[in-house]
């Protein structure tokens, strides 16, 4: 028998994809849910202890412990039988749900993240700083992250066009990763809705599922992003 695992969930985190795929499998599994400290909004000093990285997702399954939410991910799908979240090799919409898989992460977040850590990194800034650096990000924003962000949103609408979910005709692992990119994304008025109809739609269905609402009440957050 293989042990339970227990999900180490940081609130307003991407570790709220791994809670959403718990519940959309229905697993038996524990749940510590976790503050952010107060004051910096990072993970607290214990929760860094718990991860390898000092990052959230972690979890613990007996002796193991694992950070990084996709790879947390691919190993839970991979000890749970009879699921439908991974279409296999061989399967038409293989290759569409591989590239989503991996550019949420390798290309999206990246960019994502860049965003976010300017941001923040602006507020904490002394005043007479703030005008000059805020041209600089306008700027970057302008010529890298959001031409970057756009390609890949262009690409999403027309893949959401041809088949319903990012990984084809059924919801699978790659939307309920990409999933706290784009509400986040669209949180942070980085998705345009006039642009995008079909991601937004996405969202919408994404957002009804029940599991969406199970893991909801389990957060017990009103939103996954963190506003700062
Ligand atoms: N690529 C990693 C990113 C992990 C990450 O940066 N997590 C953020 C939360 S969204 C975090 O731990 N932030 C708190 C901190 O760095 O103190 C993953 O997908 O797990």
């Amino acid at each position: 028998m293989t042990d339970r695992i227990t999900l180490h969930h940081l609130e307003y985190s991407q570790s709220f994809r791994v809670l959403w795929m718990l519940e959309e499998l229905n697993l038996d599994y524990d749940l510590v849910v976790h503050d952010r400290d107060s004051k910096t909004m990072a993970a607290s000093v214990q929760y860094k202890a718990l991860s390898p990285l000092g990052t959230a997702p972690v979890i613990t399954q007996g002796d193991l412990v694992m950070a990084e939410s996709s790879a947390i991910m691919d190993h839970i799908l991979d000890q749970t039988p009879n699921h439908s979240l991974r279409p296999e090799p061989g399967a038409p919409h293989r290759a569409r749900y591989l590239f989503w898989w991996h550019a949420t992460q390798g290309s999206m977040m990246p960019l994502q993240l860049m965003a976010t850590v300017m941001g923040i990194s602006q507020k904490q800034l002394p005043f007479f700083l703030k005008p000059f650096v805020k041209l600089y990000v306008t700027a970057l924003t302008n010529l890298f992250i959001q031409p970057r962000l756009d390609r890949l949103l262009a690409l999403a609408e027309s893949d959401l066009g041809e088949a319903p979910w990012f990984g084809g005709d059924t919801l699978s692992a790659a939307d309920l990763l990409i999933a706290y990119n784009m509400i986040v994304g669209a949180e942070r008025d980085m998705i345009d809705p006039q642009r995008y109809p079909r991601c937004m739609e996405w969202m919408e269905r994404m957002k009804a599922l029940p599991s969406f609402a199970t893991a909801t009440a389990k957060d017990g957050r009103a939103s996954m992003a963190l506003h700062y």
